[in-house]
């Protein structure tokens, strides 16, 4: 089993379609064993985003991230962080293709809708930042035998 972060930006919460996005994830089978819905201030959207500092779309990213509530959840199963990345479709917009979530809800690059750990490396990272132990509630699936 693995363990990956997700967060659904200011614009899911915006245009209402938090749900249909988190669907998509339970839909295939994904286990939410962690969800908050909180305003992230300036200094956590740095840190999380710090491997851009410098890039052209940096500031507007973070300004992006700040500007109200997002939904941040931690997914698991097995092969969680690529399962997820498959399902949220490439960072370009011209690469996500229908039926991935960024290929059907997103218009934009800058504003793809979500974020999702691309690695382990990042996953341990993210989850570490977004969440405290006590806030992460792993569950008994009766359904495993079904997926
Ligand atoms: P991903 O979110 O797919 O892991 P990253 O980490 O490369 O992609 O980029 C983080 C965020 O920065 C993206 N979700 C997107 O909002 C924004 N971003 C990345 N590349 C670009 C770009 N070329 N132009 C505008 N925004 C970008």
């Amino acid at each position: 089993m693995e363990r990956t972060f997700v967060m659904l930006k200011p614009g899911v919460v915006q245009r209402r379609i938090a749900g249909e996005v988190i669907s998509r994830f339970e839909r295939k089978g994904l286990k939410i064993i962690a969800l908050k819905f909180f305003r992230m201030d300036r200094s956590m959207a740095e840190t999380h985003y710090a491997e851009h500092k410098g890039k052209d779309f940096y500031d507007k990213l973070v300004e992006y991230t700040i500007s109200g509530p997002v939904f941040a959840m931690i997914l698991e199963g097995e092969d969680a962080i690529g399962v997820v990345r498959r399902l949220t479709g490439p960072t370009g917009l011209k690469d996500s293709l229908p039926g991935t979530i960024r290929g059907d809800f997103a218009a934009q690059t800058r504003l793809n809708i979500v974020h999702a750990s691309d690695s382990p490396a990042s996953a341990a990272r993210e989850i570490g930042l977004f969440f405290q132990p006590g806030e992460i509630f792993p569950w008994e699936d009766g359904n495993a035998g079904w997926f």
